[in-house]
């Protein structure tokens, strides 16, 4: 098999961690990159020897010589670079949050189906293996038949200071870190059909909410609460770990602090270790986000080669992206707000 060549655009915070899995993916490299710092431009060149390396997403585009790009710039820029990938004819990948608006995010969908290019966005969050080893047992059967769930996410890791453009914006934690929650939430019970969500902001010094609450009724009958805060001082900080609650006919099963699945069952109570793996390159207490990073990118190679659709494809984030809309409006409007409002 030939290995895929890759470019990567936006070479910031989270896109070192990107390099390092692209780095181990068998199956794939990344030949060129791409940002208009040429700061970043350079330490990620030097860092991961890479010799191509261009100020314009134009330029890049125009000498080509890629399978795919990897965008990992901020979300004002997604929907112009994800056009110009599907205007080139080039696969492509697009961090979350997916764009600023609906409109947006469809018009992307859009462009990448009319040009015949697979388009998946990095949601990560359900690559992480505690969350998979949840869903492998919710799928076993072992808790029976699922009618409740909760995903939490309740932190006051000072995320500000590896990503400070997180404290200017209008919107902050649904947008940034709910949109991870809400997709586990629809990875684990199904799409969800409404919404009904409460924000508060607590830090006085931030623009947007750090507290949110969303309640969904997904198709398949089950209710959930998906809710997150950086507002949250606990005596071991959590941060970044997904904690999930599941309620079945048969029993329960419960992600709690430390990575620890406990899953109760007719069978009786069974505790198990579900740490993930701290890869050599990898920092605690990132290493969960790290290591999730590697497995989508796994799966990217895989759905490309195979010609199949990425889990977390474009159309498929539309239904994430609208619970992130949704309960917004639901916040503002104190209302309960369905999806097909957006979809
Ligand atoms: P950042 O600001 O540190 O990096 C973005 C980089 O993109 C900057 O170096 C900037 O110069 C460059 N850039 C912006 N627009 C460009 C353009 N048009 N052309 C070329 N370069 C451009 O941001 P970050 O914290 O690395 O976040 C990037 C994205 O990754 C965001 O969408 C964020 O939400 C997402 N993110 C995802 C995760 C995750 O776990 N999935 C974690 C952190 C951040
Ligand atoms: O995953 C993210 O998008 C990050 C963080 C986990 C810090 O919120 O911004």
């Amino acid at each position: 098999m030939t290995e895929l060549k890759g470019a990567l655009i936006g070479c910031g915070f989270f896109a070192v961690n990107q390099m390092h899995g692209w780095s181990d993916a068998a199956g794939a490299r990344i030949v060129a990159i791409c940002d208009r710092d040429p700061a970043r431009l350079q330490i990620v060149g030097d860092t991961f020897g890479i010799e191509r390396r261009y100020s314009s997403a134009e330029a890049l585009f125009a000498d080509g010589g890629f399978d795919f790009v990897d965008i990992a710039t901020t979300v004002a820029s997604h929907r112009r670079l994800v056009e110009m990938a599907a205007a080139n004819g080039v696969a492509t990948i697009c961090q979350k949050p997916f764009a600023p608006t609906m409109e947006d995010a469809a018009a992307m969908v859009a462009a990448c189906d009319r040009a015949g290019v697979a388009f998946m966005i990095h949601e990560n969050f359900r690559w992480q293996s505690p969350i998979r080893a949840a869903k492998a047992t919710i799928d076993s059967g072992a808790i029976g038949e699922v009618f409740w769930g909760r995903v939490s996410f309740r932190s006051a890791y000072d995320v500000f200071s590896g990503q400070p453009y997180l404290a200017t914006g209008k919107r902050f934690i649904i947008e940034d870190l709910g949109i991870h929650a809400l997709d586990i939430a629809r990875f684990l019970f199904g799409n969800a059909t409404a919404v009904t969500a409460r924000t508060r902001r607590v830090n006085p010094a931030i623009a947007g909410e750090d507290v949110a609450t969303m309640m969904l009724d997904h198709a398949a009958g089950i209710t959930s609460i998906v809710d997150c805060s950086y507002a949250t001082r606990l005596p071991v900080e959590p941060f970044p770990e997904t904690l999930l609650e599941v309620d079945g006919s048969k029993g329960t099963l419960r992600l709690s602090q430390s990575y620890r699945l406990s899953v109760h069952s007719p069978d009786g109570t069974e505790v198990s270790d579900v740490q993930p793996r701290l890869l050599p390159w990898a920092s605690r207490p990132w290493h969960n986000i790290q290591e999730s990073v590697g497995l989508i990118q796994r799966h990217w190679v895989e759905c490309l080669r195979d010609g199949r659709e990425p889990d977390t494809s474009g159309r498929d984030n539309l239904q994430t992206f609208a619970l992130v809309e949704a309960s917004y409006l639901s916040a503002a409007e104190k209302r309960t707000v369905p999806l097909s409002e957006f979809l």
